[in-house]
């Protein structure tokens, strides 16, 4: 982190590379950066390579509404610098070219050695979104020019299935901010597919597979569009007891996933997450998410890139997933003990906002975090807690005294993402940090808790509809005044609000 765009501008002769068979996302990159350099007086290159130069006519339309300078080559003489965006320097899809120095700016799981000057987020959504939060630190509004705001925002929507799949509040920003013009974002959408990948879609289907044991299905496409897979997967989910499905397709570079789920005992953003672990990167929402998978990692991990040993690995996957997963529901019965140890809470800074100071009494607003948007309206009485962790919920003042102490230290916030306030009342997103002040919750309260040694969703008492899911290291707990009443505890939060008790606890 703290890489910052002006530390291009050393550089005199610069190239922009992005991936071969150059998608979207990775258009709209190359395009952001060049103009960046533009803005500095900096005439750079924006170039891609491989077997085959650009034939699928959503790119072919966006290149020319948008007026992309991109061009495909196959030598090049060593630039001063060479940044590749959307993909990493020394990666298989990305045909290598001799540079004095290089730059990385990706939003893929890490699979190289990455140079000093590289930005790589693999928790966002697309690479549009690291650039649109490079300008925001820059200080340029991409909503100047209307060209790159609709790159950077057709970038987005087709690396997260349509927005189906976006996880990160940093995509929403950009789905949310962006000032594109509509009809061109209309007109690449639909000119998306070509009559062979209709095709595609049509085989796919006729090729499903069911699984007996589990109310799962699986489809492999023959390489198509991402934007495909989706579609497919929304088909099938359709399916009589079909409850979760994974559709997936094979590409030169990696493996395509699109994971959709109708039942609540599967989470589609976790599913996904899942699947793509240690090879690559996964997420969305609860019903509809996706992923992607990267061949070098398969190939480093010893997996293979075979077509069998990718079926092979996703359906063992998909079976573990099943097999490994306990599902628990809180208030039904008395907990068996056994195993579980007495913990106490200990005192823990945190921060807290009076919602009052930030809008009029009445007002809905939503606080966008790492762990997604949440509701809330605003009143005299309730304020926001800040928890150890980022993760941000209310409680009413009265509730606060009796188990939160005021504090006069200043306030640091522990997450990665800073959290806004947004509201359609309000007009512009407001930073919530600056009305953030410290507390302290008290400690003292114990609970009965147990290590997990594999994955468990627990539905607890108060939302009986979204499991927590606890994983291998996390905590179960028990409230000692309710044996029925069992929770997840993440470890690291576990961790910064817990010790074993060691005296007599009553
Ligand atoms: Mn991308």
């Amino acid at each position: 982190m703290g890489f910052k765009l002006s530390q291009l501008l050393d550089f005199h002769s610069i190239v922009i590379q992005c991936h071969d068979n150059p998608d979207a996302d990775a258009l709209a990159c190359g395009f952001a950066l060049q103009k960046y350099l533009a803005g500095k007086g900096k005439d750079a290159r924006f170039i891609y390579s491989g077997k085959s130069e650009i034939t699928k006519s959503n790119l072919l339309m966006m290149k020319e509404k948008l007026n992309i300078p991109v061009e495909y080559v196959t030598e090049l003489a060593p630039p001063e610098l060479l940044v590749t965006v959307d993909c990493q320097y020394g990666e298989s899809n990305v045909t290598r070219f001799e540079a004095k120095e290089v730059a990385v700016i990706d939003h893929h799981q890490v699979s190289t050695t990455l140079p000093d000057l590289s930005d790589v987020r693999s928790n966002y959504g697309s690479c549009s979104t690291v650039f649109f939060k490079l300008f925001e630190e820059e200080g340029i509004e991409i909503n100047e020019d209307q060209d790159l705001a609709t790159a950077l925002f057709y970038g987005l929507l087709t690396d997260t299935g349509g927005m189906a799949e976006i996880s990160h509040p940093s995509d929403r920003d950009l789905r949310d901010h962006a000032a594109y013009r509509p009809n061109d974002i209309l007109a690449f959408r639909n000119s998306n597919l070509s009559r062979d990948e209709l095709q595609i879609a049509g085989e796919a289907l006729e090729n499903a597979v069911y699984e007996e044991y589990h109310p799962y299905g699986i489809i492999e496409a023959r390489p198509c569009d991402p934007n495909i897979l989706g579609v497919i997967s929304d088909m099938l989910l359709e399916v009589e007891k079909v409850d979760v499905c994974l559709v997936y397709s094979i590409l030169s570079f990696g493996v395509k996933i699109s994971v959709r789920s109708c039942t609540k005992n599967v989470k589609a953003n976790e599913l996904a997450a899942y699947l793509a672990e240690g090879l690559g990167g996964g997420g969305g929402h609860l019903t509809k998410a996706g992923g992607f998978l990267q061949k070098d990692l398969f190939v480093k991990t010893g997996i293979g890139f075979e077509q069998e040993k990718i079926r092979d690995y996703l359906r063992e996957k998909m079976n573990r997933y099943f097999e490994e997963s306990e599902i628990r529901y809180a208030g039904r019965e008395k907990e068996d003990l056994s195993g579980y140890r007495k913990f106490v809470k200990t005192e823990t800074k945190l921060g807290y906002v009076d919602s009052s100071k930030l809008a009029p009494c009445g007002t809905g607003i939503h606080v966008r975090t790492l762990e997604g948007d949440v509701d809330f309206t605003i009143a005299d009485d309730i304020y926001l807690i800040i928890g150890v962790d980022g993760e941000i919920y209310p409680c009413r003042k009265e509730k606060f005294e009796k188990s939160y102490r005021y504090s006069d230290e200043p306030y640091h916030y522990p997450g990665e993402y800073e959290p806004v306030v947004l509201s359609s009342e309000l007009g512009d997103p407001i930073k919530l940090l600056p009305y953030a002040k410290s507390c302290v919750a008290l400690g003292g309260s114990w609970i009965y808790a147990k290590e997990l040694d594999h994955r468990v969703k627990v539905f607890t008492t108060w939302d009986t509809e979204k499991y927590y899911l606890g994983v291998k290291g996390d905590y179960l707990a028990v409230r000692n005044d309710d044996l029925t009443d069992i929770y997840i505890i993440a470890r690291r939060i576990f961790d910064k609000t817990y010790k074993e008790a060691t005296g007599e606890t009553s």
